[in-house]
């Protein structure tokens, strides 16, 4: 298991409820792990319930951690987002320094895998938490990811339009300047094609939303990804 390989990801966010048949839907649809993420309301409980109905699955489980108090032990990685279009320092390493603070003793280094953040949609709720500056050039963007790759040499750039189809001329220019750091992109994706023209140009996918406003769609997106693959 290697997230470097990953192309298709589901998001599920612990706050939203799903039935134990959609959930086996996503479990078994193809897609190469499970990131648990969410912005608001994201619990221990919440977190600990869904990781338990994951557990049957074999599949890569991911916590994508938003707060220090829903850490649980058991998943196969920890995402650790720093949002680098936040002028917030909290955002980019305060909350990271306090969590390190407290458990660095007992971190297993391995599993945590750092996520260089750039929120692109002004009105999703990340945004807005995080105060992410979204109105940004290409160059910014660009700057962002080569930050990411050269000086803080992280593992993923995320480019996250949750919410919103991004733009993917803007993802293609921001692939051609990475060669270490891998591309996630999310956001909007909610059919086949977009998932085809958005995994055209970024390394992996991560699709959200879709799984709670039409499982149907859902599946497809990764079925698309699969027939790139043949
Ligand atoms: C959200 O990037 C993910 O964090 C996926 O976005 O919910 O819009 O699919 P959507």
């Amino acid at each position: 298991m290697d997230f470097k390989t990953w192309r298709h990801v589901f998001k599920l966010d612990p706050v939203k409820e799903i039935t134990d048949g959609h959930l086996e839907r996503i479990c078994r649809s193809g897609t190469d792990a499970i990131l648990i993420g969410g912005s608001d309301d994201v619990t221990l409980d919440n977190v600990v319930y869904l990781m338990e109905r994951l557990q049957r699955y074999a599949l890569p489980v991911v916590l994508e951690v938003s707060t220090i108090d829903s850490v649980a032990p058991g998943f196969d990685y920890y995402f650790i987002p720093t949002v680098l279009n936040s002028d917030d320092p909290l955002w980019i390493k305060g909350l990271h320094h306090r969590a390190i603070r407290e458990y660095g003793d007992i971190l297993d280094w391995d599993e945590l895998i750092p996520e260089g953040y750039c929120i692109l949609n002004g009105d999703c709720k990340a945004a807005k938490l995080t105060g992410a500056k979204t109105d940004l050039t290409t160059n910014d963007v660009l700057a962002y990811a080569r930050l990411a790759e050269h000086f803080f040499q992280l593992p993923i750039f995320y480019m996250e339009y949750s919410g919103i189809y991004g733009s993917i001329d803007l993802v293609r220019k921001v692939k051609e300047v990475l060669s270490e750091t891998r591309l996630f992109y999310g956001g909007g994706i909610d059919s086949a094609d977009k998932a085809l023209a958005a995994l055209d140009v970024a390394d992996t996918i991560v699709v959200g939303n879709i799984i709670y406003e039409n499982i149907e769609k859902a599946i497809e997106t990764v079925e698309a990804v699969a027939e790139t693959a043949d």
